[in-house]
């Protein structure tokens, strides 16, 4: 392999820096209580792990999954934020239901980051049954809250270096 070629493929200059001082807000969703409170405490974790302040971390509960739009654009409003997670899980039901919450969420978040010029964190598990769920909230597959909250780390400080 060319050196430069080796170069870029090496990301351990990516390693987590300190997240002391960061203020972030974690939105989450209620639907799925049991998987979304596995999640957000897989957040916390994560944030504090890497140096947060308990007292940097804004909680805002919406009533599901398509709210977490709502839900970001409102924490936006504090000018301070470095970063915002967005925590939901979409269960594959027998409706369209499912699709329509997806691609809602997935385009709003992508939309407020895009808006406020701030990074907000998709977090959310979009399954085919609980079982696959559980398994990315603490389970077999890790905590993707805690995925959420190392990505919300980064791209804060990615965004404070340009
Ligand atoms: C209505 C609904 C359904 C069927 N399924 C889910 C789900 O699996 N996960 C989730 O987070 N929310 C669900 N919701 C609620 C919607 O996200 C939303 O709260 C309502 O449609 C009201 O806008």
């Amino acid at each position: 392999m060319s050196s430069t070629l080796k170069n870029l493929s090496d990301f351990s200059h990516l390693q987590v820096k300190s997240a002391a001082g960061l203020k972030f807000a974690i939105v989450v969703s209620q639907w799925n209580a049991e998987v979304t409170g596995a999640l957000l405490n897989g957040a916390y974790k994560g944030l504090l792990d890497h140096g947060a302040q308990e007292e940097n971390i804004a909680l805002i509960e919406v009533p599901g999954s398509f709210e977490l739009v709502a839900g970001s654009d409102i924490a936006l409003r504090n000018k301070e934020l470095d970063a915002v997670i967005t925590l939901g899980c979409v269960i594959q039901g027998e409706t369209r239901h499912f699709d329509f919450i997806c691609d809602a969420v997935a385009n709003g978040i992508a939309q407020v980051g895009i808006q406020h010029n701030k990074p907000v964190i998709f977090g959310v598990l979009t399954t085919d049954n609980l079982e696959q769920a559980l398994d990315r909230a603490g389970g077999k597959h890790g905590n993707k809250g805690e995925e959420a909250a190392i990505t919300a780390i980064q791209m804060a400080h990615i965004h404070k270096s340009y």
